[in-house]
């Protein structure tokens, strides 16, 4: 262990078996294949998400906004945990106050085995009626890939189906909500591979700051936490994620995997 290694910082952190919440983005899926939203790869036929990802895009053209979809549904089902994940996923079986809010909807921390997962931003595989037609669920589940007709039409009153993740300008779920802000109380707030751009998600970590939590960042580019984070680690989440793992797992590690 080389002395100032932050590396070895947020191990040496996680081995009294601290209250650990972590807030992941896309950059977490970045090397199982997904791309992520900002830097050129986002880009989807030359549209930026901040022009579909809402619900005056959807209303204006939703075959454009199911079309983008139906193309992420078809490349994220192709798509297995990566290293990051599989990191994670051991964690939340191994510290028993630990939660983990994503803002990835593309379902890879639940594939991973992850417990305790709150869904920021919903998710890619989950669908609701877009006039919330009262015989219909609230949401549910699809995963048909391809989407036999785009856009897909709502079973129960045959009219326009939307995806059921949060666009821009709409409310953060409520119940979602109470459980992020309650895992802010934490001990220990990690947030990983997230532009940290994009509210109330950004927000959490000065939150969990300002309740007394040691902050890490781990990302291979600045953002605008780094500079409010208590350690900002400059890497790539499925390169740290694997090498504090391997310096907790030499260490003497007691935290039994208490909730497998
Ligand atoms: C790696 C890596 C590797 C690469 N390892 N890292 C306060 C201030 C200003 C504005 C607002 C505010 N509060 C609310 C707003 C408005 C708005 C907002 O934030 N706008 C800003 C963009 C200016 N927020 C909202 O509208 C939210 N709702 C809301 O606030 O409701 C209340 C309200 C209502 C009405 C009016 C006002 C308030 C809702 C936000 C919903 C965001 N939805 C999306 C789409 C989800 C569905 C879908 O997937 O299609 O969520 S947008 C998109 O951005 C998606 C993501 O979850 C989100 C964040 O992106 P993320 O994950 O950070 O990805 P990237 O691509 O940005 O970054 C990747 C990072 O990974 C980079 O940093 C890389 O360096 C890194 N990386 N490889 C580790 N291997």
């Amino acid at each position: 262990m080389t002395p100032g290694d932050p590396v070895a910082e947020l191990a040496g952190r996680m081995k009294s078996g601290p209250r650990i919440t972590v807030l992941t983005g896309a950059g977490v899926s970045a090397a199982s294949g997904v791309p992520t939203f900002r830097g050129p790869l986002g880009l989807w036929r030359n549209y930026a998400p901040e022009q579909l990802a809402t619900p005056e895009a959807f209303r204006r053209d939703p075959k454009l906004v199911w079309e983008w979809y139906n193309w992420r549904r078809e490349l994220i089902a192709k798509c297995v945990p990566n290293v990051a994940h599989t990191v994670l996923a051991a964690w939340s079986r191994r510290y028993p106050d630990f939660t983990l809010i994503t803002q990835n909807v593309d379902g890879l921390h639940e594939k991973a085995g992850t417990i305790n997962v709150v869904r920021f931003h919903g998710s890619i595989w989950e669908v609701l009626c877009w006039r919330r037609c009262p015989s219909s669920p609230e949401r549910w589940w699809d995963e048909s890939v391809p989407l036999p007709n785009i856009p897909p039409s709502c079973p129960y009153c045959h009219g326009l189906l939307r995806p059921g993740v949060v666009w821009f300008g709409e409310s953060i779920g409520s119940s979602v909500l109470d459980r992020s802000y309650e895992a802010v109380k934490c001990d220990l707030f990690l947030t990983v591979g997230t532009s940290a751009v994009v509210h109330p998600a950004a927000s959490l970590v000065a939150e969990a700051s300002s309740l007394g939590a040691f902050t890490v960042e781990i990302n291979p580019e600045a953002t605008p936490s780094s500079g409010a984070v208590d350690l900002a680690i400059q890497g790539r989440a499925e390169v740290v994620l694997p090498s504090v793992e391997s310096l907790l797992k030499n260490q003497e590690f007691e935290i039994r995997d208490s909730r497998s």
